[in-house]
């Protein structure tokens, strides 16, 4: 069976990267494949909505050089609502530097992005010099990687042979490769990537900026792993109704999963 039919728990053993492993088994637990994209600018707003929507998530993605107000105390209440809510942290970095300066950006600066970010992700526009720099720093760590090798946006080059290299490039690395930002499954059969997918939302096509959007269950259908919500959840309001809003994809995202797998 390929891993687009198989359940997330059957997939554990294809895959050796601890992070990697560690949001299989939150899937599984959380009966959740979403992933909340928390992009606002402060740090209350931004703790107010994590918390919100922490029990329905396996993931939350953040954009940590948007917060005006960052410090080191806004990563250590991340960590403690990440403990609390049981799940894991994908900072959405796109590094896309040669090694040498992504080590820097991955270890170093005022954010430590490898410290605390079990995932994070890179263009491969660099070639395979951006992976070995980043695995030197986050193999240690037990962190993983995704490359970037489709985007949602209208226009978009991520598309074609730059996919495809994409995948060569992740064999290359396969420890620390866990899988691809990517609108649909990749790879051949009996390669098992996760597939995170960005430009999710109910009722909405797109904004005018050039994102475009498809339903939870279309882009799972068409193999996506973990479905990434941004705007669609926290933009409603208070935290009553983010909260609300993070359980309806939760719902929506995980009923198209079993209809995937046939369960
Ligand atoms: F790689 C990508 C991509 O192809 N499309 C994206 O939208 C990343 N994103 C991110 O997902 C983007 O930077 C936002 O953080 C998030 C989508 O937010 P939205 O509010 O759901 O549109």
């Amino acid at each position: 069976t390929p891993p687009h039919s198989q359940t997330y728990s059957s997939r554990l053993s294809n895959h050796t990267n601890p992070a990697a492993r560690a949001l299989l088994q939150c899937i599984e637990r959380k009966r959740s494949n979403l992933c909340v994209s928390v992009d606002v600018s402060t740090k209350a707003r931004f703790l107010e909505v994590v918390d919100a929507v922490g029990p329905s998530v396996c993931l939350i993605k953040t954009h940590m050089d948007i917060l005006e107000d960052f410090d080191a105390d806004l990563l250590e209440q991340l960590q403690a609502l990440s403990k609390k809510h049981d799940f894991l942290i994908f900072e959405d970095r796109k590094f896309a530097d040669i090694g040498n300066t992504v080590v820097l950006q991955y270890s170093k600066g005022t954010q430590r992005i490898a410290s605390w970010s079990h995932l994070t992700n890179a263009h491969i526009v660099p070639g395979p010099g951006i992976i070995s720099g980043l695995a030197s720093v986050g193999l240690p760590l037990g962190r993983g990687l995704l490359l970037l090798a489709e985007m949602s946006s209208e226009g978009t080059l991520a598309r074609g042979e730059y996919t495809d290299a994409a995948v060569r490039m992740a064999r290359g690395a396969r420890e620390f490769v866990v899988g691809f930002i990517a609108q649909r499954r990749l790879g051949e059969e009996g390669e098992d990537w996760l597939i995170l997918t960005p430009g999710v939302q109910l009722g909405a096509a797109g904004d005018t900026m050039g994102q475009q959007y498809n339903t939870p269950s279309k882009v799972v259908g068409e193999g996506a792993d973990v479905i990434i919500v941004g705007r669609g959840v926290y933009a409603k309001g208070g935290k009553e109704e983010v909260r609300a809003e993070a359980e309806r994809y939760r719902r929506e995202g995980w009923a198209a999963y079993e209809k995937r797998v046939g369960i």
